[in-house]
């Protein structure tokens, strides 16, 4: 992997002060996570926390021009929920911008994060995790979610406990997420039901 450093500095110079601020509280909280499940990972979701958001503050026109020079065509569960746009674009830009840093590993961690999916892997759920509950969010589920993870000890655990902790954890920020759009009248997209099925349904999912 790449300099850290160097792309911390090139991702700085891309987005606003707030957008930075939160993407470094990921990369902790990645890096953080990654030491408990899979410390060789740690560079990668870093490098992927980093880059998570870098197509955020794209107005949805330039989102929509990304997938279309791209060729994704979006499904209408898609296509109604703007908010979800970033994780499918930032991809794209990360393998034209960022090479060094664009392993399948990455990008898929990082088309994941808004939404989760089925199947998602142990570093697809990390990194949506992370996003979730890092130390600057002050909306009071991720806080709640935040003590709730830490609040047992994941790192007293075994590695069998510790793996279900993550799933029940990464399971009810999916139903917050879904609770919230269902109060605000918003859209909830097709790939964040699945996941959260998909977590129910699962004895040991990572
Ligand atoms: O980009 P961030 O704000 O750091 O976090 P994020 O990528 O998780 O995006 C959060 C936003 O995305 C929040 O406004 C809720 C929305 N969102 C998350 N999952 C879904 C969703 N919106 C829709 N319509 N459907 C979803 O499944
Ligand atoms: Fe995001
Ligand atoms: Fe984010």
């Amino acid at each position: 992997m790449s300099d850290l450093t160097a792309l911390q500095t090139a991702v700085a110079e891309r987005m606003s002060p707030y957008r930075f601020t939160h993407t470094l509280g990921v990369a902790d909280m990645a890096a953080r996570l990654a030491a408990l499940y899979c410390p060789d990972e740690g560079e990668m979701l870093r490098a992927a926390a980093l880059l998570h958001d870098i197509t955020k503050e794209l107005d949805d026109e330039a989102q929509l021009a990304l997938l279309q020079r791209a060729g994704i065509a979006l499904r209408a569960d898609e296509r109604s929920s703007p908010k979800i746009y970033h994780g499918i674009t930032a991809p794209l830009v990360i393998v034209r911008d960022f090479p060094d840093f664009a392993t399948d590993a990455l990008l898929s961690a990082v088309r994941w994060h808004t939404t989760g999916r089925a199947g998602m892997t142990l570093t697809e759920a990390i990194l949506y995790l992370a996003d979730y509950i890092e130390e600057g969010r002050t909306f009071p589920d991720c806080v709640a979610l935040r003590e709730r993870f830490f609040a047992v000890h994941p790192e007293k655990m075994t590695r069998t406990a510790r793996l279900l902790h993550l799933a029940e954890v990464v399971r009810i920020s999916l139903e917050m997420t879904v609770a919230d759009l269902t109060a605000a009248g918003a859209p909830v997209c097709a790939d964040t039901l699945a996941a959260l099925s998909w977590l129910k349904a699962e004895q040991n999912p990572f």
